[in-house]
């Protein structure tokens, strides 16, 4: 009986998935808007968002996700298939589980602040999880009105350009930095993402002013715990190009895929590793070690190899 039911299901999950591919009037495409609890917001044509409930057992469903909807009998949307992903940011939670942020997405934006401060291997876990997935990631530093050194706070400039990382300063209060910010986002769907109080919400705000978007009432400062956004959602933006607002991360802890080598995340390292004496070098304390011999001269930043080395020694939920 159980295999019988078992097969059966399957079935109707494969004649769902061809009539979703053949786009019979039965079912209809959508895309996930947002994500709360049991219940799921659908953009099933332009303009036109339903709510949706979602067919038992179908896994992880994330904002940006295409499906296949039905009707049901009450009249009500279903979910009742996940498309296939062109790609699935997730990360790792303080409790171990793991999360997905976004699916379908081209651009990252990892939001920092000056303040509150940004935390680079913070960062840098955001920039692996985003060379995994063949995620085009930006850095955005928000609140450049706060900086005392305008010209390159926390060296991200510094390091990261050299790395093809495009590093924005953007201040939504004075309005510096938001036509670089907004000229980067037509043709593209957009994440932002970060800590608590970076100001991703009020970027968002910004770029849509006839929306009403939550954002933190008071300073951000020492209040990163808050978080005001409390589930993801997908924007179209007036300039062209989608965005998608998630809430507010304490740590990231990307999904570290074990079938992929760390050094693959890191750009710099990936391109010294091929002069190192040994194929499996870890970068770690091997001899000839080319990676280390560049962070010697300078050519690989000491924050960027801190981050590698505390990545390599975390065990990690995949592992
Ligand atoms: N000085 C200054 N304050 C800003 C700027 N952008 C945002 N803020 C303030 O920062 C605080 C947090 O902004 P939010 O947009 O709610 O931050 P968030 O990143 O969406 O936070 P979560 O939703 O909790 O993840 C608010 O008080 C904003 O007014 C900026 O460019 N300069
Ligand atoms: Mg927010
Ligand atoms: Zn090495």
């Amino acid at each position: 009986m159980a295999r019988r039911r078992l097969s059966r299901q399957q079935q109707r999950r494969i004649r769902a998935g061809q009539r979703a591919e053949a786009g019979r009037d039965d079912s209809r495409h959508g895309r996930i808007v947002s994500h709360q609890g049991k219940r799921v917001l659908i953009e099933l044509a332009p303009g036109e968002t339903g709510k949706a409930q979602i067919r038992a057992n179908l896994g992880t469903i994330v904002c940006g996700d295409r499906v296949a909807v039905e009707t049901t009998t009450g009249g009500e949307f279903r979910v009742v298939a996940v498309l296939p992903r062109d790609n699935l940011l997730q990360r790792v939670d303080g409790f171990g589980q793991v999360r997905a942020v976004a699916a379908n997405i081209s651009r990252l934006f990892v939001c920092l602040a000056i303040a509150p401060e940004p935390n680079l291997l913070l960062l840098d876990e955001y920039l692996l999880s985003a060379e995994q997935q063949e995620i085009d990631a930006h850095i955005l530093l928000n609140k450049i009105d706060l900086a005392a050194d305008v010209d390159d706070p926390f060296d991200l400039r510094r390091i990261y350009a050299p790395l093809g990382y495009p590093v924005l300063h953007t201040s939504v209060k004075s309005g510096v930095g938001m036509e670089d910010f907004e000229r980067s986002l037509p043709d593209q769907v957009s994440v932002l993402s970060g800590v608590s109080g970076v100001g991703k919400s009020s970027l968002t705000q910004y770029l849509l002013p006839d929306e009403d978007i939550k954002i933190a009432a008071l300073s951000a400062h020492g209040d990163e715990g808050r978080h005001t956004t409390r589930a993801s959602r997908l924007y179209h933006l007036p300039c062209g190009g989608d965005l998608i607002d998630t809430p507010g991360v304490r740590g990231f802890n990307p999904f570290v895929d074990d079938a992929r080598p760390l050094a693959q995340g890191f750009r710099e390292i990936r391109a010294h590793a091929a002069d190192c004496r040994f194929n499996d070098c870890r970068h770690a304390d091997e001899p000839g070690c080319a990676v280390v011999a560049a962070l010697g001269t300078g050519a690989i930043a000491p924050s960027r190899y801190r981050s590698y080395l505390k990545l390599l020694q975390r065990p990690t939920a995949a592992g």
